[in-house]
């Protein structure tokens, strides 16, 4: 009848609505089994990476885990490590990193990475090259052929003086020819990152063809302060998907 049918695509929206978040779970609990107490973590930011968070503070407090320093790559991700009692330092402090744990936007075949929607990219960085292990967490809709695929954006973190003239020469580069700049808003603002810069995103009909290319010129400029490629930085990416979970190193 019309009414069963209802009542099951009902349900079905439900269950796919759950399996999205139960994947990220599953994949922040299985990079979690990588944490061994005594270690200095670098701690992500985002909805998948808050999942791990979640679970080192409830080992830490079952005493599963011991002596446990985080480094969180956000102010968001320190106020959720202190509510959960997980000691916190900084990089100043320890400088060296056992295991960074984080989500990303976009993961490549060579597990290459785009990162930092959630606007934290310069600190994830910062973090996640200080680290000797990072495992990167993700849902399957993650995957993209070649970076920039999923049209969604590819951020710059710029400061903000002058910030029009850094907008344009970053959509006349001709490593990434073709792309169109916006500054990233907060409703009638100028979004402003956790280092008081703005952020400037790039938006690609095709994946970019040379991202190490990509990568050197958009650094080069003046005012650029970091951008979300993260290349050859991942040593394990977590695929969690509807056939499981994949591991990649
Ligand atoms: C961080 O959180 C960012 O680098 C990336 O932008 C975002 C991914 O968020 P989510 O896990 O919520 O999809 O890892």
């Amino acid at each position: 009848s019309v009414a069963t049918t209802k009542a099951g695509r009902r349900e079905a929206t439900v269950m796919a609505a759950l399996t999205q978040d139960q994947l990220k779970e599953q994949a922040a609990f299985k990079a979690v089994e990588y944490v061994k107490s005594g270690m200095v973590l670098g701690l992500g930011t985002g909805s998948t990476a808050a999942f791990a968070v979640a679970r080192i503070g409830e080992l830490l407090k079952k005493g599963e885990l011991k002596d446990i320093v985080g480094v969180p790559t956000s102010k968001r991700t320190a106020e959720q490590a202190a509510s959960l009692n997980i000691p916190l330092s900084v990089l100043d402090d320890h400088p060296v990193i056992d295991l960074a744990i984080d989500g990303s936007d976009e993961v490549d075949p060579d597990l290459n990475l785009v990162k930092g929607r959630g606007g934290a990219l310069l600190r994830e960085k910062m973090v996640e090259k200080a680290s000797k292990k990072f495992v990167v967490i993700v849902d399957e809709t993650k995957l993209v052929d070649g970076l920039g695929g999923s049209k969604l954006a590819m951020p710059v973190e710029i400061v903000q003086f002058c910030w029009k003239y850094n907008l344009q020469r970053l959509e006349n580069l001709p490593e990434v020819k073709g792309c169109t700049a916006k500054l990233r808003m907060e409703g009638d603002k100028p979004y402003v990152t956790d280092n008081s810069n703005y952020i400037v995103d790039l938006y690609f009909e095709e994946p970019i063809k040379d991202a190490h290319a990509a990568s050197e010129a958009i650094l080069a400029l003046e005012g650029v302060v970091d951008h979300g490629l993260f290349l050859d930085m991942a040593t394990v990416v977590i695929i969690a998907g509807s056939n499981g979970i994949e591991v990649r190193e």
